[in-house]
């Protein structure tokens, strides 16, 4: 998915047409609007019906059946780091020329997905989706003590 094929388009995106309350403006399709947004790039939205993300039609283009999904010109990407890195390569903005500064970037999208995602969506599967309470509230302050170290990761963080 070469840079050029962003400014050629169509970008269309996926998103869902309902999500609960809870899950407004949380998303993961935020992630490539806030990117196609800074990077200055059109994009359309294809609204995924809430229910259907397993059907054929979703499937072809999340194989995990979710949202959100990337289409540039015929070409689609599923996964949002794979999709904001692509969008990022457009943009110097989002990603500099710099092979160590570009390593940089690298190693915070690795530990956004990774290191710092795993253990919030640790969390919010204990605090919305665990039916056992009880048992969901016994394990929280093990993970939330991963969370607590991360607080100082900007000034540990080699440049
Ligand atoms: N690792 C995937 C996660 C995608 C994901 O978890 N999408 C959620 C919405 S934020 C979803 O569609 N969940 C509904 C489901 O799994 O049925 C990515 O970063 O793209």
């Amino acid at each position: 998915m070469h840079a050029e094929a962003f400014r050629r388009g169509p970008i269309r995106i996926t998103a869902y047409d309902w999500v609960p309350r809870f899950a407004e403006g949380h998303v993961r399709d935020l992630r490539l609007r806030w990117a196609l947004e800074e990077a200055g790039l059109p994009y359309e939205v294809d609204l995924v019906a809430q229910g259907a993300q397993r059907e054929p039609a979703n499937l072809q283009r999340q194989p995990f059946g979710q949202v959100p999904a990337m289409t540039v010109g015929g070409q689609t990407l599923f996964e949002t780091g794979a999709c904001v890195w692509r969008i990022a390569e457009t943009s110097d903005a989002l990603l500099p020329a710099g092979e160590a500064e570009r390593d940089a970037c690298l190693a915070r999208t690795f530990a956004a997905l990774d290191t710092i995602e795993k253990p919030i969506a640790m969390l919010a599967m204990l605090r919305f989706f665990t039916k056992d309470k009880a048992a969901a509230a016994a394990v929280e302050p093990d993970v939330s003590a991963a969370r607590r170290f991360w607080s100082g990761i900007a000034s540990r963080s080699p440049t």
